[in-house]
């Protein structure tokens, strides 16, 4: 059933951006206040185009044929569902609900669609990215009652369960010489795959077959089993013991996702996984050997605040707590965190925390008794207090916040820090998170730094080091995407220096050789760097060393296609960022 079809459109684009795969394909779209940036990040895929659904017509909507409202459908969950959600009732962008476009008419609705709004929405006609046929078209499908994606429940996600090697049949000990806790786990975007490297010879382990697009690795808390995530749902557990390390398990858990995590309090190791799905607005919890599933949990609920019913609350980062055992679960538009007690799954008890709308990525502070998470659109940083489950703050910081899992260090004024970038903006937000012996800057942003400019995703920095690297990945200048800045934690006011990694990868063909995700190796002494090009392009790994922020090595390879995320086995069991 997931098999993706072309999309003529994205196909029109592939070609104009030499054949740049997403979320590229909305570069030529410009907003009046909604960035190039912004909109590359939003207007990714969803798998959900593909899903068949029930259409209901609206007699009062203009009409549409099956072979169109198939097409528009494909075309919204691929373009538009990121921010006006899967049930239009609005996200990031404005609500598309019939009792509100129909009162518009479909010449405003063009109009609208064709050359954007200053509150944010693209120009998608007078970038180039629809022809006024696909306006139109579109323009007619938002007038339509929304079609409702299927439910999915443990009867579903049995059918797609597989223990592939069942947990008896599996190594009783190490079978290979791989320093395991060095190997690098390589989101292979396009391909749908990683690549397992071994960070100490840079070599590649074995190339495993993954979901569609897939996402993110997490590591189980004894750092045996790797689980990686597709955004159709599927998630693949890896056994790092075996002589070649490959699948053991797969199940889908939904139709869209994008995170994934495992237990990590005493007594729980290894014993449960979590996963959270855009559609539907639930998490499964299943068991940390075979994957079976355990226990589902809607999100659907009020939204912080206004305490308005929202249809689908879509789960963003998950974390396990090191303090109890507890998932920390995030809800993305009602801006809610979820502290998930696993330790009976009969009763679950469940500690509710408001904060802010739109709950995207975050990571935990050096004590890791804090979980600061960006409420991106919201412009603010949460902290969870994962020991009294409670709100510990909410500050203010620049505009759409993308942390990744952040980055600690020690500020010689403020003392622990937590840091994060912004999308948005080119400042990187510093935020204290020692309330014991600096209590006055306690969950505040205590300081702004300035660096190459918006479109950043991640940042890091290692506790055996004093460098913190920020990425400008989808800044629209290429000088800026292609490179890292890099700050001296120990003289932050100096500015930064600028790392060439496109240059230093000597790629064959001119690809868009975005920088992204700055990830250490176990011992702390060098970065890695993905080089992402489309898919059709030459990609690369740049290896810097840490100390002297020269280039070390170039991991090149014709399986490596569209490397993103990477992922240290080590630095992610422990959380170590
Ligand atoms: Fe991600 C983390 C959602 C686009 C690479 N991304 C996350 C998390 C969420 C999320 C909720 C936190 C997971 C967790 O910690 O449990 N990402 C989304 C989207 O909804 C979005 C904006 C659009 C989409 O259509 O998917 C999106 N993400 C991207 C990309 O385009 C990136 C850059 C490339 C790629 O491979 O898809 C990308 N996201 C990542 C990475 C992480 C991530 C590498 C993990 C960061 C970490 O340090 O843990």
């Amino acid at each position: 059933m997931n098999q993706r079809k072309p999309n003529p459109i994205a196909a029109a684009l592939l070609a104009l951006a030499g054949a740049v795969a997403l979320p590229v394909v909305a570069q030529n779209v410009k907003s009046p206040v909604m960035s190039e940036t912004e909109v590359m990040y939003q207007a990714g895929s969803s798998p959900l185009g593909d899903v068949p659904m029930y259409q209901s017509t609206n007699p009062k909507a203009p009409p549409m044929t099956q072979e169109e409202f198939d097409r528009a459908r494909q075309i919204y969950f691929e373009r538009c569902a990121g921010c006006h959600g899967v049930l239009r009732k609005g996200a990031t962008g404005k609500p598309l609900t019939p009792d509100i476009t129909l009162g518009r008419g479909t010449d405003y609705l063009k109009v609208f669609i064709a050359y954007g709004s200053p509150a944010g929405m693209p120009n998608w006609q007078t970038s180039g990215e629809m022809d006024e046929k696909t306006v139109d078209l579109m323009a007619r499908y938002i007038q339509h009652d929304p079609p409702v994606p299927p439910e999915y429940s443990l009867a579903d996600m049995k059918k797609t369960w597989k223990v592939i090697v069942p947990p008896e049949l599996r190594p009783t000990k190490k079978m290979n010489n791989y320093n395991i806790d060095n190997i690098f786990s390589t989101t292979l975007r396009d391909t749908g795959e990683i690549a397992l490297i071994d960070g100490d010879t840079k070599q590649i382990i074995n190339i495993v077959k993954t979901g569609y697009a897939v996402h993110i690795s997490r590591m189980s808390a004894s750092g045996r089993y790797l689980f990686v995530i597709g955004r159709d749902a599927k998630i693949n557990m890896i056994d790092l013991w075996m002589e070649k390390p490959d699948n053991v398990a797969e199940i889908r858990v939904g139709l869209e996702a994008r995170s994934v995590e495992t237990s990590k309090a005493k007594g729980y190791q290894d014993k449960l996984a979590i996963a959270g799905t855009y559609w539907p607005p639930q998490f499964t919890i299943m068991k940390g050997d075979t994957l079976e599933p355990l226990k589902i949990v809607a999100t659907r609920g009020m939204v912080v605040g206004t305490q308005e019913y929202h249809p689908e609350p879509r789960v963003a980062s998950i974390l396990g707590s090191h303090y109890k055992p507890e998932f920390i679960v995030n809800v993305k538009e009602t801006g809610k965190t979820l502290l998930v007690d696993y330790s009976d799954l009969e009763a679950l008890k469940m500690t509710e925390i408001g904060s802010a709308p739109f709950l995207h990525d975050g990571g935990l502070d050096a004590s890791k008794r804090y979980f600061m998470v960006a409420a991106n659109n919201s412009n603010k940083i949460a902290a969870i207090d994962t020991k009294d489950g409670k709100l510990a703050g909410l500050t203010e910081v620049g505009k759409i916040p993308h942390p990744g899992r952040g980055a600690n260090f020690v500020h010689p004024k403020f003392g622990p820090v937590w840091a994060t970038g912004h999308l948005g903006d080119e400042t990187i937000s510093l935020i204290g998170t020692d309330p014991k012996k600096h209590k006055q800057y306690a969950f505040k942003q205590v300081a702004q730094l300035k660096g190459q400019g918006g479109g950043n995703l991640f940042i890091k920095t290692h506790p055996k080091s004093t460098n913190l690297y920020v990425d400008t990945t989808l800044n629209p200048d290429p000088k800026l995407s292609q490179s890292v800045a890099v700050f001296d934690i120990k003289n932050l006011d100096k500015g930064f220096s600028v790392l060439p990694i496109a240059e230093w990868a000597d790629l064959k063909d001119d690809g868009a050789k975005r920088i992204v995700q700055p990830e250490y190796n176990k011992a702390g002494d060098e970065v890695w760097f993905a080089v992402w090009s489309a898919k059709n392009k030459e990609s690369a790994l740049v290896v810097v060393d840490d100390k002297t922020l020269k280039l070390k090595a170039v991991i090149k390879d014709p399986r490596l296609i569209t490397p993103t995320g990477h992922f240290n086995v080590y630095n992610t069991q422990h959380d170590v960022y």
